[in-house]
């Protein structure tokens, strides 16, 4: 259903199921104004599933057996994140003093990353439609209660037509939105356990990071090796390279 909110705002609200479809600045829900994105953004609060969740955390515990989590560097100092990484997909994203990059392999078993679970490929062709599946789902584990995300785009990917799909897991996260450009006004929300967050179209390069994770409000993680520790997983579903390239 679409509804007219004001004059140069156009709002289109779904259902939970469907996501919520920005296409001006405002959410909402129940006819109560509940959250302000930007165009192109694509919100899905608890897409999955408690039992969706623990069969994705159980897909993750098998690609971490074999894609051990590895702890990201920045480019030049080597100073080391405080979150550790790893990836599934033809491709995945690493950072050390090197710089940002793709590469087929893991960085310390130089083995070729696990497959995508097909979960995730599924929820991929139902939140964007593209025409081609993602090449790198970059998992980001959150274990130390300090751990956070700066501000930043995503941008090492040439296939900047296709949207870029974040999976949030276990503790909830307070997740800073931006525009377009680094010093531009930011807001945050939280994201919760199951919750789905699309960046496509104009929101595509928006700049976007975690300020901190609610560390205990979500027990799911505890239960699965090798997360014993609890936090917070975030997934990324990227196409890197545009499909008629391959
Ligand atoms: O953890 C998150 O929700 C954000 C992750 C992110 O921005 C990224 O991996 O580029």
């Amino acid at each position: 259903m679409r509804a007219a909110f004001q004059p140069r705002l156009q709002v289109y609200i779904g259902s939970k199921r469907q996501g919520y479809k920005v296409e001006g600045v405002i959410i909402m829900h129940d006819n109560k104004v509940t959250d302000v994105l930007g165009a192109g953004t694509h919100y899905y609060p608890e897409y999955w599933s408690g039992d969706a969740q623990d069969a994705v955390l159980a897909d993750l515990s098998r690609i971490i057996a074999a894609a051990p989590l590895f702890v990201p560097r920045m480019p030049r100092t080597g100073q080391p994140w405080s979150i550790t990484m790893t990836n599934a997909g033809a491709l995945g994203w690493v950072s050390d003093r090197e710089g940002y990059r793709y590469q087929p392999h893991h960085p310390e078993t130089g083995a070729a990353w696990p497959q995508i679970p097909d979960a995730l490929l599924a929820l991929w062709d139902d939140v964007t439609g593209y025409r081609a599946p993602p090449e790198c789902c970059l998992i980001n584990y959150y274990a130390a209660p300090k751990a956070k995300m700066g501000l930043h785009q995503d941008r090492d990917e040439t296939a900047l037509d296709a949207p870029v799909v974040s999976v949030s897991l276990g503790d909830t996260a307070v997740f800073r939105m931006g525009g377009p450009q680094r010093r531009g006004s930011t807001r945050s929300m939280r994201l919760h356990s199951g919750d789905v967050f699309v960046f496509g179209g104009p929101s595509r390069l928006y700049f976007h990071g975690i300020d901190r994770v609610l560390h205990g409000s979500s027990q799911r993680l505890g239960t699965v090796a090798p997360f014993h520790e609890g936090g917070r997983i975030n997934l990324t579903l990227r196409r890197v390279n545009p499909p008629d390239n391959r």
